[in-house]
């Protein structure tokens, strides 16, 4: 049975918007509209279904104000970062609109005939979309998707619908026909979970807590259901002594405190050559209380607030004792605002057990943690000793350094002298429980996809 609830401004705590949250028979209804409207899309041809997807990414070209100014509301991102996000989906529609006439088959040389493979659509895909960044995850799992011949049933994140409803609404108004792309809010156990178990859906896409992620790999097992899985991280950000070491202490709150840390790229253990150790923790600490908290509609806000009361309370515990007394390896913290909204100081922790929980658990807060190490192998080491393997940044000088580490540490998106993580145009994903398959990037089509072989024979 269908609700509403409301939706609340993180910065504010004002209700902004009342949605209605789907049970199981919608959820139902809306799979059965995406499978009725598969075979159709499918046959659509190639140029057609690019020149659709095209006016899909005009029409969020031409909205990026209104689509930035709703995420600026919903998720407390700030006005700069939300016009990255919805600029984003745009560039990825734009990316896979190419997709549909050159996503290529093989003819393979074979005896007595002819054989040729086929890149077949899967049928209906579930997109299960969480609340760090509603507009780009969701962006990188439907436009791939569309482009193979799919249809998509899209669930966002409760706490942030918004975005997603209106790139729904604006797939419609460019031309993507009823049924192929449907945006369903509701909750993860229970929408979520019908897209896991229901026959029709081919293919699970799923962004979000590591613990969810295992359950939804499980309920795939058992229809062998496709599934990619972009789950948590928690990033070793390495820096060399030999590296400019001004530049790197400079991008450690960028790195580590975009999207105020809810992001499953955050660089949030830094690990600093001992030999300059002080030196850089100091420029760390003086970067991070610079770092400007406040009104995410402000331009030149680097920070907005966390997502929600919950998830400020799971980030205090790493940063204050039950009794609020600030921990004693906190060694130096950025302000922020009171009053409401969930605000939470940019803080530095520099802890004495790399086994402790603010140097292993994913804190997804303004928390960084900093700690000295040795030579190469320590730092490699030190990096690799997580259950988590997303990204990660090197700084140094040295061009062979760079390329050793980059290939020793087990992770899938490194970055050297840069603390980047996402292109559109790359593959992106994580190593051992930070997730399974890649997306974005060519080879994404791959994963919307199965390969068919055909041979034809032509001996008389
Ligand atoms: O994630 P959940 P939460 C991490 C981060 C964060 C923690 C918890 O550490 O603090 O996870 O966040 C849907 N079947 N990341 O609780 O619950 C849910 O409705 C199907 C890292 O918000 O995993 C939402 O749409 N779906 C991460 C999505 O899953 C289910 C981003 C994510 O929610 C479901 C987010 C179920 N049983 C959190 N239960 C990243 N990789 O960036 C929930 N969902």
């Amino acid at each position: 049975m269908s609700t509403t609830y409301d939706v609340v401004d993180p910065s504010t705590e004002e209700t902004i918007a009342t949605v209605s949250m789907a049970g199981v028979a919608e959820a139902d209804a809306a799979i059965d509209r995406a499978a009725r409207a598969f075979p159709a899309w499918r046959s659509v041809a190639p140029a057609d279904r690019a020149l659709l997807l095209r006016r899909f990414a005009a029409a969020v070209d031409a909205e990026i104000e209104a689509l930035a100014a709703l995420e600026v509301a919903n998720a407390g991102h700030t006005i700069g970062n939300a016009r990255w996000e919805a600029g984003n989906v745009r560039d990825v529609l734009t990316y896979y609109s190419a997709a549909p006439e050159r996503h290529v088959g093989q003819q393979i040389p074979v005896a007595g005939g002819i054989d040729v493979t086929f890149h077949e659509p899967l049928g209906v895909v579930g997109i299960i979309v969480p609340w760090n960044f509603p507009m780009p995850i969701a962006g990188w799992g439907f436009a791939p998707a569309l482009a193979a011949g799919n249809t998509v049933v899209l669930k966002p994140a409760e706490l942030t619908p918004l975005t997603a409803l209106r790139l729904g609404e604006l797939a419609l108004e460019a031309g993507i026909p009823e049924g192929v792309f449907t945006v369903l809010p509701g909750k993860g156990s229970i929408v979520g979970a019908r897209f896991v178990t229901h026959p029709a859906v081919r293919k699970i896409v799923f962004t979000g807590s590591t613990r969810v992620g295992k359950q939804i790999m499980a309920g795939c097992a058992d229809q062998v259901k496709r599934v990619t899985l972009e789950l948590g991280g928690k990033s070793a950000n390495v820096i060399f002594a030999d590296a400019d070491l001004e530049r790197a202490a400079a991008a450690v709150p960028d790195g580590a405190f975009d999207n105020a840390g809810q992001d499953c790229c955050a660089r949030s253990r830094v690990l600093v050559q001992r030999s300059v150790y002080e030196d850089v923790l100091a420029r760390i600490a003086t970067a991070v209380t610079a770092v400007r908290v406040g009104d995410p509609r402000q331009e030149g806000t680097s920070m907005g607030p966390l997502i929600s009361a919950g998830q400020r309370a799971s980030v205090s515990r790493f940063v204050y004792d039950d009794d609020g007394s600030t921990r004693a390896d906190v060694v130096a913290q950025g302000t922020a605002p009171s009053g409401p909204g969930f605000w939470f100081p940019p803080s530095v922790i520099t802890p004495t057990d790399v086994g402790s929980a603010a140097f292993t658990d994913e804190i997804f807060g303004p928390v960084v943690c900093v700690v000295p190490f040795d030579d190469e192998a320590d730092a490699v080491r030190i990096a690799n000793d997580s259950d988590y393997g997303l990204s990660g940044s090197i700084w140094t000088r040295d061009v062979g350094r760079a390329l050793r580490v980059s290939r020793a540490i087990d992770a899938g998106n490194l970055s050297v002298n840069s603390h980047s993580s996402v292109r559109y145009s790359t593959p992106f994903g994580g190593f051992k429980q930070s997730g399974l398959g890649r997306e974005l990037g060519p080879s994404a089509l791959d994963a919307f996809s199965e390969t068919k072989n055909v041979f034809l024979a032509t001996d008389a």
